[in-house]
């Protein structure tokens, strides 16, 4: 492996230690020696977790290299709240930006002076922005040159040009200029986005300090030019000239949700909604293609960074991050091209990581979401938010696999956004509960039952405990800050009691202040919420232990299953009825043998 200029500085520190420096000024210097990563963000607009599998470089430079987390959620899919959240680590009801345009959105309505590169600027690390910014720079700030706070390096497309992958306007540093520009005739959007956010990778590794680049790319958004073969009355994005028609003999898929046909049971936003057949069929499937054609030179701009990043050495020592502001319909639901409803296609996004301490070739199930972004981002860099995050590093579950933290997300709209009216939405590790604001309706999905979202469980009454539990809880996190969005954890404990000798049984208890196991352990659930609990698997590290689906949740531990004279973490995985999951953890020592 090529030792990074980081890890260079790092060995001449050391070898400055070793001979000549005097013992006095050693902590210093060795403190002076940055070893924390760079980052690299890479974040596409309106893309599905599922159009991931035409990436080649993603799958086998991140992916495959990495940690893909295949149930990440968008909390607000729609671009300016996802993307303010991403900054912020906040949900939208935190930091205010609840649309894209208007009084409450766009780039004025963020407090700019306030979100991640400021932390990571203070931090100590080089800053790079590349691609899009929230929408509205460049249309709300009077001043086009004007670049927010926290970035020590700016490239950004200026709107209302953003979504123009042929001609388009960028702000270098405060410079405005057309693009292409006369040096990179005919270059597109994409390709130029990667190109320069693959320079400035050059121009950042020598130093010892560390970076942040934060690269946005608009595709696989629609946009123009209009391509020859653009559909009437839907938008689509346009594709880089060598990929155009590239997928053109990729079927739509068709999942069972596709232009669903009994939507009695869906609100009034969907099933007043036509079906998706014929020239509406076609159209959706050609947008569907060219979003699939457009991603093919991000993967392009993605395979250059690597490529960067490997030959200047860093690429070992640089945590990248990949992911969308938000996900996408195409005819799901009836739902033919929009993101901004409560249901799967929107919500879902793709998310992966490659760097330190993410583990190669694995893909984690628990529930994530944008809020956690900036979290982890800050964690990596040991950098402190300026403001109360709402999320949690996600570094905590590449370091824990099989952490679950109980957690449920909220998913919003504002006042309401693109023709929908406002709701709130529940979303756990098994349910979708929903209210709509301004007529009342409520939707309930069992997502373990019904993946596709077909059948609405508001009137069921076998649903209606977790029915309410749900609402109960919807109520108090809709508006919840920082750790109190953490709040729905289950309240259960892990309890151990040492197993009677078989001859003692029913007779006397086993000694108390035994400070070891010595004969084995009966593991069980406490806590207010045992009663709520469905099922639970006790864990020792990935092996599993014992499991129980019955109160009060007991299982024998023989003592040979357990290694002698260790300190151990005994691990209980609980699963409640109303769809969250959570582990609880108590220490424990075995005796020597
Ligand atoms: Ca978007
Ligand atoms: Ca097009
Ligand atoms: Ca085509
Ligand atoms: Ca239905």
């Amino acid at each position: 492996m090529t030792r990074s200029p980081k890890q260079a500085v790092l060995a001449a520190a050391a070898a400055l230690l070793c001979t000549t420096a005097p013992a006095a000024a050693a902590p210093t210097r060795a403190a002076q020696v940055d070893t924390r990563p760079n980052i690299v963000f890479i974040m596409t607009d309106d893309q599905t977790a599922q159009s991931m599998k035409v990436m080649r470089n993603l799958n086998l430079g991140i992916r495959r290299a990495g940690t893909t987390f295949s149930q990440a959620i968008s909390t607000y899919p729609l671009c300016c709240p996802s993307r303010a959240t991403y900054l912020t680590g906040q949900y939208s009801h935190n930091h205010g930006v609840i649309h894209n345009a208007g009084p409450f959105g766009g780039y004025v309505r963020l407090d700019n002076t306030n979100t991640l590169p400021v932390w990571l600027q203070q931090a100590g690390y080089r800053t790079i922005h590349v691609g899009r910014y929230l929408n509205g720079y460049g249309t709300q700030n009077p001043d086009v040159t004007e670049i927010p706070l926290g970035w020590s390096d700016w490239h950004s497309t200026v709107d209302p040009y953003t979504f123009n992958f042929t001609e388009w306007r960028m702000n270098d540093n405060g410079v405005i200029s057309d693009e292409p520009g006369p040096d990179n005739p005919g270059e597109f959007q994409t390709d130029f986005l990667g190109r320069r956010a693959a320079e400035l990778i050059d121009r950042a590794a020598p130093s010892p300090r560390p970076f942040f680049l934060s690269l946005t790319f608009p595709a696989p958004h629609s946009g123009s030019p209009r391509d020859p073969d653009d559909p009437v009355g839907l938008r689509t994005p346009s594709p880089a000239p060598r990929h155009r028609d590239v997928f053109s003999r990729t079927p739509l898929p068709r999942p069972p949700n596709f232009d669903e046909g009994n939507v009695y049971d869906k609100p009034q936003i969907v099933a007043d909604r036509g079906r998706v057949r014929g020239e509406t069929f076609a159209a959706v499937q050609e947008n569907y293609q060219q979003e699939l054609e457009s991603l093919l030179s991000v993967d392009d701009a993605v395979g250059s960074l690597l490529a960067a990043l490997s030959r200047s050495g860093e690429l070992e020592n640089t945590l990248i991050i990949y992911t969308s502001d938000n996900g996408f319909f195409h005819g799901e639901h009836r739902v033919r091209s929009e993101k901004i409803l409560p249901y799967e296609p929107g919500l879902r996004v793709p998310l992966a990581m490659r760097g330190p301490g993410v583990p190669p070739n694995r893909r984690l199930p628990q529930m994530v979401g944008n809020i956690d972004l900036a979290p982890t981002i800050l964690d990596a860099a040991r950098a402190t938010p300026g403001r109360v995050v709402d999320g949690r590093s996600l570094l905590e579950l590449t370091r824990d696999p099989t952490l679950e933290t109980g957690r449920e997300l909220v998913i919003e709209n504002g006042r309401g956004v693109n023709s929908v009216p406002m709701f709130r939405a529940l979303r756990n590790n098994r349910f979708l509960y929903v209210q709509h604001g301004t007529t009342g309706e409520t939707e309930l999905y069992d997502l373990r039952e019904d993946p596709y979202e077909l059948r609405n469980l508001e009137d069921s009454d076998d649903y209606a405990p977790v029915r309410q539990l749900l609402a109960r809880r919807l109520r108090s996190l809709k508006r919840c800050v920082g750790s109190r969005c953490n709040a729905g954890r289950p309240s259960v404990r892990l309890a151990l009691r040492e197993l009677e000798p078989a001859r003692n049984k029913g007779r006397k208890p086993a000694r108390r202040n035994q400070s070891c196991v010595a004969r084995g352990l009966r593991l069980g659930l406490t806590g207010r919420e045992r009663s709520r609990v469905e099922r639970v698997q006790y864990l020792l590290g990935r092996r599993r232990l014992g499991a129980s689906r019955q109160s009060p949740f007991s299982a024998d531990v023989k003592r040979s299953r357990l290694p002698a004279g260790r300190e151990l973490r005994i691990r209980a995985r609980v699963v409640t009825r109303d769809g969250r999951v959570v582990t609880v953890d108590r220490p424990v020592r075995t005796c020597r043998r």
